[in-house]
């Protein structure tokens, strides 16, 4: 039987997190509660909730967390069927430190060095992958990971290209794993002025075009022929543009646990919200409640909601 094609496929590294269950620096802390994180797969996860199907392509070690990460994932319906299994590698791990040193932040440590999401490579992206899907997507930390992960990435563009699927990257420059910020904006530029879809930042943006007030921001980007740009603003919202139309959304006010993974929830939610056929606007409020909701928790995938509790959600905030 020929399994559908889903319509996001989402390459990068999956990482199991431990997230410290008390704020302050790593070194007081005792107790850590585990999640499967990384970014593409919350975004993977995130449309598949929100009632889309999606794929993440990508190697986990032949270990307990990669064993945690495949489960998860297919709890999640998220299909793994080009989820390889990578002897001699181990699933990357990292510790999220929160509330320290500035407070309602949290800081990420990594221990992914030489792991199996890093050997992603070239040859596991399969053309029938994407014969019939309609977006792929990837952010800066998969070109980071490695020499093949970044020629996957290229990979998937033109295989994006060749098969008329939507080019989605969210730019989440992870300053740690680039060897300076220079060659992140060297790698990362030729991809993302091939993006139709682009997520980024004001601090990702300093980096890659020099800008960082959101308006430039969108010009700048929106010029480079990129049909459309959504930039997070974190507790200030969104600002998006697409064709002639531009809409701004509004954070919700919560009480901030742990902030990491909004950005995933944002493009996640936008882009199922985009595969559904909504508005702009539509997309956007929905994708920046989401991406606040997120941030009530730890773990970066728990509170996305489903589908129907996303519109009870916001039939709420917006009556
Ligand atoms: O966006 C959240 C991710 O950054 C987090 O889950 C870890 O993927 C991760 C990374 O590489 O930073």
């Amino acid at each position: 039987m020929r399994l559908s094609v889903p319509e996001l496929i989402a390459l990068g590294e999956a990482l199991i997190q431990f997230n410290a269950l008390t704020k302050g620096p790593l070194r007081h802390v005792t107790l850590f509660e585990k999640h499967v994180a990384g970014a593409e797969a919350n975004v993977a996860v995130c449309v598949s909730r929100l009632g889309r199907s999606s794929a993440f392509i990508s190697r986990v070690g032949d270990d307990e967390f990669g064993r945690c990460i495949e489960a998860w994932l297919r709890a999640e319906r998220v299909d793994t069927r080009w989820l390889k299994t990578e002897p001699g590698a181990p699933t990357g791990i990292y510790f999220v430190q929160r509330g320290y040193p500035i407070p309602s932040r949290s800081s990420m440590v990594y221990y992914r060095r030489g792991s199996a999401g890093s050997r992603l490579s070239p040859e596991d992206l399969e053309e029938e992958a994407f014969r019939d899907a309609r977006m792929v997507h990837f952010t800066g930390i998969t070109p980071a990971l490695s020499a093949t992960a970044r020629e996957a990435c290229l990979k998937a563009i033109s295989l994006a290209q060749n098969n008329g699927l939507a080019v989605s990257i969210d730019t989440n420059i992870r300053p740690v794993l680039w060897p300076s910020l220079e060659e992140a904006s060297e790698v990362l530029m030729p991809m993302v002025e091939k993006a139709d879809i682009l997520f980024t930042d004001p601090t990702d943006a300093e980096v890659l075009i020099g800008e960082n007030e959101p308006e430039k921001i969108l010009e700048v980007f929106r010029n480079l022929g990129i049909g459309t740009v959504v930039i997070k603003l974190g507790e200030r919202g969104a600002l998006a543009s697409s064709g002639s139309e531009k809409a701004r959304a509004e954070a919700i006010n919560v009480s901030v646990e742990d902030p990491i993974g909004a950005g995933d929830a944002l493009a996640g939610t936008f882009l199922a919200c985009q595969l559904a056929g909504r508005s702009l606007f539509e997309s956007l409020r929905r994708a920046t409640l989401v991406g606040s909701l997120v941030t009530t928790v730890r773990g970066d995938q728990e509170m996305i909601p489903t589908l129907r509790d996303l519109e009870m959600i916001y039939r709420y905030y917006y009556p």
